[in-house]
């Protein structure tokens, strides 16, 4: 049976839910008209006033805001609410440029936690659980967010925050953790660790996990399944929009429910900014209609997407979102040829590899170079030349039939690239250098 945290609102019949977006957005777009100069003069360049907005069909008229705008406006000038109303910051862990610094009202804390709390139910959990959330704790926004709708269900909350594997490990098994909460990755280093400490899947406690905040594919989903003996549930958002929880999967594992009570998206060709008919894959750009300290509109989020209003089995009515296949940004173009890690993982999967590799892209006599680097598992290491050449002939073929472009393959030896607690680094460019 499917549970919900609020099912008046999550599985409200779609009326109802465009009339609640349609009243939100209009209150929305004139208090930032009113209350944040940043916004009145990208309205007013524009050609567009609070009373051009009379529902979510007008949505299309206003501008978009995009990355540069939120460092032109760093860090207070997107502010919605005085600052002493404000009661926390979350920050990104952005490489480049200044890090986005996202404000909160409790309000808006209280909504994100209440987001995270859907997800946290969508994927079995209730007061009985045991959930251990280890998301890294502090500026990033994984480890507050589920912490706090882990609360809001009433799990014991086990806040481990990442790192320190074989401890994560003892709690793991110590106090009988039913949900796990961390990045895909941390998942699957977990399940490499526990299956070396010869614990098989059904003498792992965990029933179900929440994994987000990188791209991750389908394959690698059912790795981490069979390693842990758990449904793995995907969870989406960014720190712009609150952070996780912006977007969960339920049961039904095709896609995440967007909350839209609280965002509205909107799908749209990232060359020209048209907004692109439902199926369409695009940029996603979401409209935070409640959000008090930090209002996004029309938030353009580089990552790239469908949207389905296909009824779901599980009874949400809420509108769907694919798994992102990476950012905008993320996409390599080698040779002329745009490639996404997300694509490279899937032949590595299907392969029977595990999610550990790394891409390394540099330049030599005007040529783009392209290397995929990957482990061999244990079960299939060997030193017999003949057959490693084999193994990456294999490879090589398969990366050339999914991406159009020849890649180098070099299989290297179990547990040689790097694990990692939180977002993996599995790009290595130095082009850009
Ligand atoms: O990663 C928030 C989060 C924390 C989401 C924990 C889920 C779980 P940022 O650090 O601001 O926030 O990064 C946001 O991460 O624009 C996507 O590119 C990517 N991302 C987040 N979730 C997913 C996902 C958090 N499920 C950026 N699949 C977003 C693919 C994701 N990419």
């Amino acid at each position: 049976m499917e549970n919900y945290y609020q099912p008046e609102i999550e599985c409200a019949p779609r009326e109802e839910i465009e009339k609640l977006q349609s009243e939100r957005l209009v209150a929305q777009v004139k208090r930032v008209y009113e209350n944040v100069p940043y916004y009145k003069k990208k309205m007013d360049d524009h050609g567009v006033t609070p009373d051009d907005i009379k529902g979510i069909e007008d949505l299309h008229k206003l501008p978009f805001l995009s990355k540069a705008d939120l460092r032109d406006a760093y860090p207070y000038g997107l502010l919605g609410k005085p600052l002493k109303e404000c009661v926390r910051i979350q920050s990104t862990s952005g490489t480049t440029g200044k890090r986005v610094v996202a404000f909160y009202t409790q309000h808006d804390v209280d909504l994100w936690e209440e987001c995270c709390a859907r997800a946290i139910v969508a994927a079995g959990g209730s007061d009985e659980s045991v959930c251990q959330v280890s998301y890294g704790y502090g500026l990033f926004t994984g480890g507050p967010g589920l912490n706090g709708g882990s609360h809001k269900v009433g799990c014991l909350t086990v806040p481990t925050s990442s790192g320190n594997t074989d401890r994560q490990i003892m709690f793991i098994q110590d106090l009988s953790a039913t949900i796990l909460c961390c990045t895909p990755s941390y998942a699957a280093y977990l399940g490499e660790r526990m299956k070396e400490m010869g614990l098989t899947p059904d003498q792992i406690p965990l029933k179900s996990g929440i994994f987000g905040a990188e791209a991750w594919s389908e394959e690698m989903r059912q790795d981490i399944q069979k390693t842990l003996g758990i449904k793995a549930y995907d969870i989406y958002g960014l720190t712009e929009l609150s952070g996780p929880g912006v977007a969960f999967e339920c049961s039904a594992q095709s896609g995440m429910h967007i909350n839209e009570d609280h965002f509205i998206a909107e799908i749209i060709d990232p060359d020209t900014g048209e907004v692109l008919p439902e199926g369409s894959t695009g940029e996603l750009v979401f409209t935070a209609i409640d959000k008090e300290a930090f209002p996004m509109i029309r938030y353009r989020t580089r990552d790239i997407c469908s949207l389905s209003r296909e009824k779901c089995p599980c009874g949400r009515t809420h509108v769907k979102m694919s798994k992102p296949k990476g950012r905008s940004d993320d996409m390599l173009i080698i040779r002329g040829v745009n490639v996404f890690p997300s694509q490279i993982e899937t032949v590595l999967l299907n392969q029977g590899y595990t999610s550990n590799y790394q891409i390394v892209v540099g330049r030599e006599n005007n040529t783009d170079t392209f290397e995929v680097r990957v482990e061999m598992t244990p079960e299939m290491f060997t030193d017999n030349v003949g057959q490693i050449q084999e193994l990456q002939k294999k490879l090589a073929a398969g990366l050339l039939s999914m991406l159009g472009i020849k890649a180098k393959v070099s299989l290297v030896a179990p547990k040689t690239i790097e694990r990692s607690e939180g977002k993996a680094v599995r790009v290595i460019d130095t082009r850009k250098i």
